[in-house]
């Protein structure tokens, strides 16, 4: 440990402090943090845990056999070796696959949410990387988080951070909202979080605030725990996979009722005429009223009724979360939350209207500030080809064939390399079994990781890198209003060294050193991003302090902008002078742009489509596979305050007591999640607040089948993703739709083996060079 002193550090799911300490690190919240996140417990024990990775490996058959298509990368030995000589055949292998097939070949979307900080932010890295040295490299676009809403909404509504965090705040909702009708809930275990930091977490005070002010809160999800107990909210258990008939049979009774606002339909909307006709049933003789959404929903057709009373009383404010549209059709709830809350004619109002993902995340409902901070240069990307991020699988599997995106059609490029950093798709991605096979293609698969992740043991070579308390950055985000200076805590574990060092060395050896690091360390990188910072601010109307002024205090305020109430507000005030970057300049209820794709499961407005992939007599209940309460995603998920959470040290399924009888299950039992793909083990804990028919289980538990091989994989820990489906959300925007999976559940009697996710896989030492 470096020093025995308290230091301030930032992650994605708080500011802390950290002290060395006899047990590991001691950590306590930021003091001004109003409602810390306990997922800061995670770095007491994380820093020499022995899931982290010692120093470089290379698997056994790719060292023999040197780069091989269609190699076994489940379970075969790891060879132990220097820093020198993996940096050799890193090089060695990069210049091959650019030299001989091109940048073309190698893959570099490298999804995934590593850690807070400017600096060693790795998608930057890696990027800036593939782009100085190899040429460039195939990128992914988009995220698993938004992949459907990222793409619908500039067609329909205009940006995304628009749409979704510069619109309505906490402060507005604090002061003016009257009703918040919440599709998906906004669970306060998800607000915990924002990519880059956040110190200040307001969302459960501001809800509370609401509250006291007498604002309704109504949160439409099969989990009563989509809000927080203070915002005291009506809970509406919907059916999952089916919010869209829900809000056609609101609009259907605000029609029924005369109470949609025509005025604000005809002035900023287009389409409402023809949309009008698809609720009523005019063409297809099925009016999507409240006894037809009941059947779908599973919510009565009264409750439906009094739900639409509500919404015309005061100001109201739609919200969807993200989860929605991580499913089959996953635009359309997106689409038609914002139809619902034109039909309401709120939109642009503070504190009503539609905000799309409120609550999700951290950086929603929160002004910007003044400074735009710099970050890294990723360089230029000559290399076109591309693929929507969840497509992984898919273009491993099938390169060369035709895939639909946003209405072109694009190709699957053939990949022989795969570079990793920053990302675990053995937690993120889905069906494991289907990625698995799709990882056996490449010649070449590298990864940085900081533990032994899955992704890290289906790699070819594995880097060990710092994780973030080993490493000095800078903290700060467009949304919270700390800057933080993240000092280094503790030396680097074992071998460990920063993805920026791993990647200079390498350019080295590319010969691309000066263009990688332009003559500069981290502290150079550090001092470039915080002047080029004041640079381009000098007329924000915050002066920053010298750089190391600012290092030595640790922190900094940053100033708010003010609220403008942002794009639809402007739009609302004056539509001629502010029209939305949408072909028509409106809210589109119709999109002609859309309907121009002809995509089946996409057409020219939001509608009610049946998923593919629904419960049956078989696999009869919906699994819900959600976020974590208790971590970010698979991150540190062996440390202390994710182990604290699991029992039997598996992850814990959440299931409705009368599904349990049936079953013979008993609370806190084990159990087995299994459907056509494969299995996983769980604990089990019963509790009324799932609706029946739903079981709940948390992504995030790290991948660990008992046969690595089998066709149906089955995992002990509990990784949701054996279960889920590879499946598009639709051809407009190939999202990913992991939200949601069909299965059984039984009990498991069998005395369970333990857990081996967090064992380090086995290795060799390499022998010294003469000695061979
Ligand atoms: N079934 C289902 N699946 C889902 C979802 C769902 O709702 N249901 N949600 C999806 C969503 S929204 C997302 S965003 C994804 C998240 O998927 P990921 O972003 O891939 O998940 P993380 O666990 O955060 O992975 C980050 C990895 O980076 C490593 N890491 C941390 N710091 C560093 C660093 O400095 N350098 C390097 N090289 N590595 C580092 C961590 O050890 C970790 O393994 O999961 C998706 N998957
Ligand atoms: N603690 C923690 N917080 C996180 C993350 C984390 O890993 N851990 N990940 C972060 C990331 S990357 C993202 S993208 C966001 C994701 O934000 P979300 O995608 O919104 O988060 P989830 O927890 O997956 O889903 C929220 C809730 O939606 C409900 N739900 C699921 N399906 C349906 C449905 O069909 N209808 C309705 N009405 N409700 C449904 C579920 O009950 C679920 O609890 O969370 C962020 N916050
Ligand atoms: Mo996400």
């Amino acid at each position: 440990m470096l020093q025995e002193k308290e230091i301030l550090h930032s992650s994605h799911w708080g500011a802390f402090y950290a002290r060395p300490g006899r047990d590991g690190l001691q950590v306590r919240p930021y003091e001004d943090d109003p409602n810390p996140s306990p997922v800061i417990g995670n770095f007491t024990d994380a820093l020499n845990h022995p899931a982290r990775i010692r120093q470089p490996m290379v698997r056994k058959g790719w060292l023999e056999r040197g780069p091989t298509r269609g190699a076994d990368r489940n379970g075969d030995t790891f060879v132990a070796v220097s820093w020198e000589r993996a940096f050799d055949l890193v090089a060695r292998e990069l210049r091959r696959v650019r030299d001989e097939f091109g940048a073309g070949q190698i893959f570099g979307g490298s999804y995934g949410w590593a850690s807070a900080g400017r600096f060693h932010h790795t998608q930057s890295q890696i990027h800036r990387f593939l782009n100085t040295c190899t040429d460039g490299y195939v990128r992914s676009v988009n995220s698993y988080s938004a992949g459907a809403s990222t793409v619908l909404l500039p067609h329909v509504a205009g940006p995304f951070d628009d749409v979704s965090r510069r619109g309505v705040t906490w402060r507005q909702i604090e002061q003016y909202t009257d009703c918040v009708i919440a599709f998906g809930g906004m669970a306060t275990k998800n607000s915990m979080v924002a990519s880059g930091g956040i110190s200040h977490h307001i969302e459960e005070p501001s809800m509370a605030a609401a509250r006291r002010r007498g604002c309704h809160f109504i949160n439409v999800s099969p989990l009563r725990t989509d809000l927080p107990e203070g915002a005291d909210a009506e809970w509406v258990p919907i059916r999952p996979g089916t919010d869209v008939a829900l809000m056609l049979a609101l609009v259907h009774e605000l029609v029924a009722m005369g109470r949609h606002d025509r005025a604000f339909l005809s002035r900023y909307c287009v389409g409402w005429d023809r949309f009008q006709d698809y609720v009523l049933g005019t063409a297809d003789r099925q009016p999507k009223d409240p006894r037809w959404a009941a059947g779908i929903t599973g919510i009565d057709a009264g409750t439906i009724r009094a739900l639409a009373a509500r919404l015309t009383q005061g100001r109201v404010l739609v919200t969807v979360s993200h989860s929605l549209q991580r499913s089959e059709h996953g635009e359309q709830p997106v689409w038609m939350g914002l139809v619902l809350a034109a039909a309401l004619g709120q939109i642009g109002l503070p504190g009503g209207g539609y905000s799309y993902a409120l609550g999700t995340i951290a950086h929603y409902g929160r002004l910007d500030n003044r400074i735009r901070f710099a970050s890294l240069p990723q360089g230029r990307n000559p290399v076109q080809a591309f693929i929507p991020v969840a497509r992984i699988s898919d273009m491993l599997l099938n390169p060369g064939q035709e895939f639909d995106y946003d209405g072109a059609v694009h190709r699957y490029p053939e990949i022989r390399l795969v570079y990793w950093a920053g990302g675990n798709p053995f937690h993120h991605h889905q069906q494991l079994a289907r990625l698995r096979d799709a990882f056996r293609r490449p010649e070449t698969i590298i990864v940085h990781e900081v533990a032994w992740t899955a992704t890290a043991r289906h790699a070819d070579i594995v880097l060990p890198c710092t994780m973030t308390l080993e490493r000095d950055d800078l903290g700060v985000t467009q949304t919270d209003s700390m800057l933080i200076a993240m000092k280094r805590v503790a030396a680097p574990y074992a071998q460990a060294r920063d993805d920026y060092d791993i990647f200079a060395e390498l350019a080295k050896r590319l010969e691309r050193h000066e263009a990688f690091t332009e003559g500069r360390d981290t502290m150079g990188w550090l001092r470039w991003i915080y002047s080029e910072t004041q640079r381009r601010n000098a007329s924000s109307g915050q002066a920053l302090p010298d750089f190391d002024t600012f290092w030595e205090q640790g922190r900094l305020e940053l100033q708010k902008a003010p609220d403008d109430g942002g794009m639809f507000r402007r739009f609302r005030e004056d539509p001629a002078a502010h029209p939305l970057p949408t072909p028509s300049g409106r809210i589109e209820i119709v999109s002609e742009r859309i309907a121009g794709f002809r995509y089946e499961d996409c057409p020219g407005h939001p509608a009610w489509l049946a998923k593919r992939e629904t419960p049956t007599e078989r696999y009869p209940l919906w699994l819900i596979a959600n976020q974590p309460a208790t971590r970010l995603h698979s991150q540190l998920d062996f440390a202390r305050y994710s182990q604290s959470n699991k029992r039997h040290g598996r992850e814990v399924c959440t299931m409705h007591p009368a599904d349990a009888a049936a079953r013979g299950i008993s609370d806190g039992g084990l159990v087995r999640l299994y459907n056509e793909r494969g299995g996983c083990q769980a604990a089990v804990r019963l509790s009324e607040d799932v609706m029946p028919g739903v079981a709940q289980l948390p992504t995030g538990a790290w991948y660990d089948p008992i046969d690595p091989s089998a066709a149906r994989p089955e995992c002990r820990h509990g990784n949701p993703n054996v279960l889920t489906g590879d499946l598009p959300t639709s051809a407009l925007s190939q999202g990913c739709s992991g939200q949601l999976a069909r299965v059984e559940i039984e009990r498991l009697d069998a005395e369970p083996e333990p857990v081996r996710a967090f064992v380090p896989p086995p290795f060799i030492s390499e022998p010294e060079p003469g000695r061979r």
